[in-house]
């Protein structure tokens, strides 16, 4: 089964499963809007069902393993909210999707809040306080935007899997961060691109092999079981 409304035009998060201050936002936001009317916000901010969970309640969501959004390296996350939907996908299919990170935080900052994505029990970092090219005003709650990316991630063996999204205060729970999602895709491997940024097969985010018919001649990240980093040609 491939995702379902992963462009949220349902208006709602049918089909997917949410942990904290998730919600349906269109251009009101102040962002616009990177395909049609609905995409998915996360923040780690409260809200009046509760808002942002704990890092430990996030973990168990995502079936990470304990304290794996500190080892991503950006320091002591707190709190923070989550989407998943289990998907199945063939050997040479690409995952592509929509992403826009927000902050309050200072770019950068020691409080270096991160939005990141993964299957389960995988993740792989998105953005951070740190990275390059925020756009500055433009949103009604958060002072900066990375401004809308996309991604595209081979998928390097058949199975089924666990996509998950998420955003996380680090250091502290009191200066908020954001997450937009939209437009994910499974594609068919006719439709492969031959430029993937990612792969990921059972060993988690890998590098250019196994998969030589479809995957990337530039891969530059790759995260496995025990490891997160940059690289070209590596298998964890
Ligand atoms: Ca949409
Ligand atoms: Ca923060
Ligand atoms: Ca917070």
């Amino acid at each position: 089964m491939t995702v379902l409304n992963g462009n949220f035009e349902v208006g709602t998060f049918s089909n997917w499963r949410t942990i904290g201050d998730t919600r349906i936002e269109t251009a009101a936001l102040g962002t616009g809007t990177s395909e049609a009317n609905f995409q998915a916000l996360l923040t780690t901010d409260a809200s009046a069902s509760g808002g942002a969970v704990e890092q430990s309640d996030l973990e168990e969501f995502l079936n990470f393993s304990s304290g794996l959004l500190d080892n991503l390296g950006n320091g002591d996350a707190t709190e923070g909210s989550a989407i998943k939907q289990t998907f199945t996908a063939n050997a040479g299919d690409v995952l592509t999707f929509d992403w826009n990170f927000l902050t309050n935080e200072a770019i950068p900052s020691s409080f270096n809040d991160f939005a990141f994505f993964g299957i389960s029990p995988f993740a792989l970092e998105l953005a951070d306080t740190n990275s390059s090219g925020f756009l500055g005003t433009s949103s009604v709650n958060f002072s900066q935007e990375t401004g809308f990316q996309t991604i595209s991630i081979g998928i390097a063996q058949t199975g089924t899997y666990t996509l998950n999204f998420g955003v996380v205060d680090v250091g502290d729970t009191a200066v908020d961060s954001a997450l937009i999602v939209d437009n994910i895709q499974v594609l068919s491997s006719g439709s492969i691109a031959s430029n993937n940024d990612v792969l990921f097969g059972a060993q988690g985010f890998v590098g250019e092999s196994p998969l030589s018919s479809s995957a990337s001649t530039n891969v530059e990240q790759f995260i496995g079981s025990n490891a997160i980093g940059r690289g070209n040609d590596t298998t964890l």
